[in-house]
Parts: C-alpha cells; structure tokens; sequence
C-alpha cells in the first residue's frame, strides 16, 4: 500500500487567538509552523489567514504574501481555503485564486456548521470549478456530508476533471450539521468517492482520532491541525500544529504507510510547477 499524505490545516477561520494563544495568525507564525510541520511529516498547508487584528480575512495582498512566503521557505503544497468564514461573501472567495496557490479548496454543497450555515450553492460551485481549471489550480473537493459526493458526481459529469487529471477530496468529517465522525459514515462516503479518486479525512473536535484510524485502515489519507482540533487528549489542549501531525506520522508509520514526500504528492495529485519564487512579486 502506498504512503500517506498529510495535510495540516493550522489556523481555520473559526478560533480566536485570545482564546487559543498557540493559534498562528501572523505570517511570521504561520510561516514557522509550516516549516515545523513540514519537518514531522506534513506535504500539503490548507490555509486560512488573519488581518492585523487576527480576525479571519481573504485579503487578496496579504493572500499573495503568505503564497510568496510558505514557497519561500517551505517546500510544502500551498493550499489555499476558499471557503474562507461563513460570513465571506462568494466574489471574495473566488478571489482568492488571484493569489495562484497550488491548490485551493472546493466544497461540495452547503452544509449547517453549529448555528451558522456554510453556504455553497451550485452556480457557485461550478464558477470555483472551472476558474481552477483555466488557472492551472488543483481542487480538492470538501466533502462534509454524503449528499456532497452526489454532487461532485454530476459536476465531473458535466463540467470534466480538474487541472491535472485526479480527483482528491477530503471527507471533513464531525462538523454540527454534517456528517458524523464515524467509521461507519466514514466507509459510506468512501464508498460513494468517484472512480480512482483519493480521499483525505479529518475529524473535528473528539472525533480527531478515530476519524485518522478509520481513514488508514480504508487506504486514506490524512488531514490534522488547530482548524479542527484544540484538545490534544482529554484536558490536554493541542501545544501547537507540529505536535498534531507528530501523532499522525506515527499512526501513518504504524499502519506501514508512512508519510509521502512532497515531490510525491505533487506529481499524485497533478499539482503545476510554478518556477522559482519571486519575493515581493
Ligand atoms: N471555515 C469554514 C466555514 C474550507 O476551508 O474550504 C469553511 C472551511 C472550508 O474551512
Ligand atoms: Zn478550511
């Protein structure tokens, strides 16, 4: 069996730094725990940024910036969230592939999120679709409930594959109002994947760990961070993104799928080459 890809998802749009102090939200902090993720495993940062006054926020200067820095000093895969918070409206989330990241998050369908709702309605959807394919931009499609895979199914149908030929989504499992963070919903949804596709999985809050576990066992890959866990063990809050995939290197090395080197993922995933780094371009 192959290795595993492990994405770490570090800041969200959800948490507050006054709340959470390991949270990073400069560019400097973000930069510094890509690089220690990286070094315990990690190959591809889904990325959520936070203006001066670390509130969430799609800027599209401060977007370009952080590209230009995690390239810099990172060789990890740069993903972009466009899902942004649910209250970004959808012109700034499409705006957010003006920053050409390597890849950029595509959700599925509007899904409830506790008391708020997280909208993506079709027309939207297939807009994020085809900007990524005419910007060279890999998707990977988020996927909270099963009714999502219905829809990738009929958007692949009639709008064809992404920029580099495969479909990777990633199952965001144990979200209030989607779907539980359970093998059995777990096996459901792999089940209902398209043909060839490869899945990541990360469960939200208490439903981390055996989200990671059933993923392994089902040939998945994984995806860890403080945008979707806070507490380490019971009483015990997450010291910081690194320690998080720390512990799901581990788990990779222990089921024999170790974690996947960066250049793997890349040509796995069909993510572009975009040259040498231009600073401050
Ligand atoms: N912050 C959530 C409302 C994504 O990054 O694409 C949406 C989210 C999904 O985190
Ligand atoms: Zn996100």
């Amino acid at each position: 069996m192959s290795s595993t890809i492990i994405t770490v998802a570090p800041t969200g749009a959800e948490s507050a730094k006054a709340d959470v102090p390991a949270l990073p939200v400069t560019l400097d902090e973000l930069v510094a725990t890509g690089k220690d993720c990286e070094a315990v495993g990690a190959s591809i940062i889904h990325v959520h940024i936070r203006d001066e006054a670390a509130r969430p926020t799609l800027d599209p200067g401060r977007l370009r910036e952080t590209v230009a820095a995690l390239r810099a000093e990172t060789d990890l895969i740069v993903q972009l969230s466009s899902g942004g918070a649910v209250t970004d409206p959808e012109e700034h989330r499409l705006r957010v592939l003006d920053a050409e990241p390597d890849m950029a998050s595509c959700t599925m369908g509007t899904v409830n999120f506790g008391t708020d709702v997280f909208m993506n309605r079709w027309e939207f959807i297939v807009e994020l679709h085809q900007r990524m394919q005419e910007r060279e931009i890999v998707p990977e499609y988020e996927i909270f409930d099963l009714g999502h895979l219905a829809s990738l199914a009929k958007l692949l149908d009639k709008y064809g594959l992404p920029y580099g030929g495969h479909v990777h989504c990633d199952l965001v499992m144990g979200v209030p109002g989607g779907m539980p963070g359970t093998t059995q919903a777990l096996v459901a949804a792999v089940q209902a994947l398209p043909l060839g596709a490869t899945f990541s999985a990360t469960g939200v809050g208490r439903t981390a760990l055996p989200v990671m576990l059933a993923a392994l066992s089902a040939g998945g890959h994984l995806r860890v961070g403080m945008e979707d866990t806070l507490t380490y063990a019971p009483g015990k809050p997450v010291e910081g993104n690194a320690q998080l995939v720390a512990r799901a290197s581990g788990l990779a090395r222990v089921a024999q799928r170790p974690p996947m080197r960066v250049e793997e993922a890349r040509g796995l995933l069909g993510v572009r080459d975009r040259g040498p780094v231009v600073v401050g371009g």
